[in-house]
């Protein structure tokens, strides 16, 4: 049978700097949702890349002493290498400066142009390069009267206006371009969002979007004449495209969009339209407006969900990389791991709102969740299996079970039995992996604490005085009817064994490394090829006589005191 297919998306990032926090954020989220769609039985296409175009590219360039085709092979790899040692599974990495982008690029605008939504004229207004945004002179004095209502200028000592997303100097550009005509798609669009509710994610985004284009949207140039690092238009000689239109096709160009090669053609059939793009909130409109108006005029479908999250904030600040504040990946993931690092940003940052983040709050996450909770189950369970049953995941008789779970009860079948795994993937399917994390929490901490309760130190020892009379009885307990403490001991090492298996599995599209390590410890295959995880998280599936290892500490306590950062 043909599994159903899932593409989704990350923004293609500017080339201007190294990756930083919230470029790795999108991505990890990114990948963490790939992962959990393949291990739920999806045939997965996950793209991200690098939008490398633009003045502002072009001016990074310059600043370095570069050409722009320099500068932008010396920072892909950087990124590239950034999302390997994040661990990121993409199936395709695609550069807006590849041949086939360009392709699919002069393609689309050939097919816009015939359809006759494509038209010369002159732009003449205020232009942000480091947001490579047009700003109308109705956005202008809607931002003034904001900042004066706040008390705050809203044009530079220079008395250029400033940019109402960065608040830096717009510059004025006069200059012919082509123009997209983007006033016909209002009502379409408006008709749209109606009609498909779950087109933008989330709400608070969805009414953000509905506002703009309620209140009229305005023909958008789609080329530039005054630079040339850009895609050239083919018929528009002297034209490169604007580069939002450029990086917004990436979408589609890297699964084969306006290639005439069939397996280009076939893998564009399969995967488009995508079923979630993620974005962060401060491109809402290039890919809630811009972007579905210009599939519609291309006669393309539509995603099914552009999910816009929020900034991570340092100090109340975005953090971005035109700013100077951002944070190198590389030093925290020194510190927390990979899997410390993609847990604590889908842990602890609500995802769709804006999520302060601080080291301090890092290592709280890493140590209680990680260290104390997760880790420390497995090293108890681990070390008990060893002292006790030899380093054997143990045999259980059906009979013994069903006398035992009556005697004792069983809080983590029934957890387990009682929907975790909807309950976990129903959260992220839709998105919300601090839902998803804390589901599988509950049974970490279940877990901690039925070994508090059910003390198999004791029972160890209840088994050991038990075996010990039987002996000087001459009685074989293997002949006894009823349950024997060492019955209880297996029995309830089982059940923490057991839920140990399943938190992994849950655990693994988040922390693929531990989760996969714990697989190991447990003599269990490998978790990376899991393709139906409800069906691995069924109750009762841990095979016997698994030799299992101790190992160190999966996650290292942390002491803020000893770490340099
Ligand atoms: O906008 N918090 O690229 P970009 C959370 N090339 N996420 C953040 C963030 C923060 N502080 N800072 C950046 C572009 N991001 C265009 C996109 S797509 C066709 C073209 C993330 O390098 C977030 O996903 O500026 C945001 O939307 C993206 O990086 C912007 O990356």
């Amino acid at each position: 049978m043909n599994k159903e297919t899932y593409y989704l998306t990350t923004p293609i990032y500017y080339v201007n700097a190294a990756p930083h926090l919230g470029t790795a954020y999108t991505t990890v989220a990114s990948d963490a949702l790939a992962r959990f769609m393949r291990s739920n039985g999806k045939d997965v296409w996950f793209l991200t890349g690098l939008d490398e175009h633009g003045q502002k590219i072009e001016q990074a360039a310059i600043a370095e002493g570069k050409t722009a085709q320099e500068w932008v092979d010396e920072v892909a790899p950087k990124f590239k290498h950034a999302w390997e040692t994040l661990q990121i599974t993409y199936d395709d990495f695609i550069r807006t400066t590849e041949p086939r982008h360009a392709q699919g690029v002069q393609y689309f605008f050939e097919q816009l142009h015939s359809k006759g939504h494509i038209y010369l004229d002159t732009y003449q207004g205020y232009y942000c390069v480091p947001d490579e945004t047009f700003f109308s002179d109705e956005q202008l004095a809607e931002f003034a009267e904001e900042r004066q209502a706040e008390g705050l200028p809203s044009k530079h000592n220079d008395g250029s206006p400033l940019c109402p997303d960065c608040q830096r100097p717009l510059g004025y550009v006069e200059e012919e371009n082509l123009f997209f005509k983007l006033s016909a798609f209002e009502q379409p669009l408006l008709d749209y969002y109606e009609a498909n509710p779950g087109f933008i994610q989330p709400e608070i985004r969805r009414n953000e979007v509905l506002s703009f284009v309620n209140s009229g949207l305005k023909d958008l140039s789609v080329s530039r004449t005054t630079f040339s690092w850009g895609v050239p238009i083919p018929f528009a000689p002297g034209h490169v495209s604007y580069v939002w239109v450029d990086a917004l096709l990436n979408y589609i160009t890297a699964l084969g969009y306006g290639s005439d090669a069939p397996e280009d053609q076939e893998r564009f059939a399969k995967y488009w339209p995508a079923q979630v793009q993620f974005v962060g909130k401060d491109i809402i409109r290039f890919h809630c407006v811009i972007w579905p108006a210009m599939l519609m005029a291309a006669g393309l479908e539509l995603p099914e969900t552009v999910f816009a999250h929020g900034f991570l904030l340092t100090k109340g600040e975005k953090m971005s990389k035109s700013k100077g504040n951002a944070v190198d990946p590389y030093a925290l993931i020194d510190i927390l791991s990979v899997d410390g690092y993609r847990y604590y940003f889908l842990r602890d940052v609500q995802f769709g709102t804006d999520g302060s983040i601080s080291l301090e709050r890092m290592i709280q996450v890493y140590n209680a969740d990680l260290a104390n909770s997760w880790g420390n189950l497995c090293s108890r369970a681990l070390n008990m299996t060893a002292k006790y049953l030899g380093g054997k995941t143990p045999e259980l008789w059906e009979k013994t079970t069903e006398r035992l779970t009556a005697e004792m009860g069983n809080p983590l079948a029934e957890l387990v039995k009682g929907g975790l795994h909807n309950r976990y993937a129903a959260a992220f399917s839709a998105e919300d992996y601090s839902g998803a994390m804390n589901v599988v929490m509950e049974l970490v901490d279940a877990a901690n604490l039925y070994i508090e309760q059910s003390a198999p130190w004791t029972l160890a020892k209840l088994a050991a005085a038990e075996a010990e009379e039987a002996i000087s009885r001459s009685e074989d307990l293997a002949d006894s009817k009823a349950p024997t403490q060492a019955d209880r001991l297996s029995f309830v090492l089982y059940n923490v064994l057991e839920s140990m298996r399943i938190i992994a599995a849950l655990f693994a599209p988040v922390m693929p490394n531990s989760s996969a390590e714990v697989w190991k410890r447990l003599g269990l295959g490998n978790i990376l090829a899991i393709e139906d995880q409800a069906a691995t998280c069924t109750w009762g599936d841990l095979p016997a006589n698994l030799a299992t290892t101790i190992g160190d500490p999966l996650f290292m306590r942390l002491n803020e005191d000893d770490i340099v950062f």
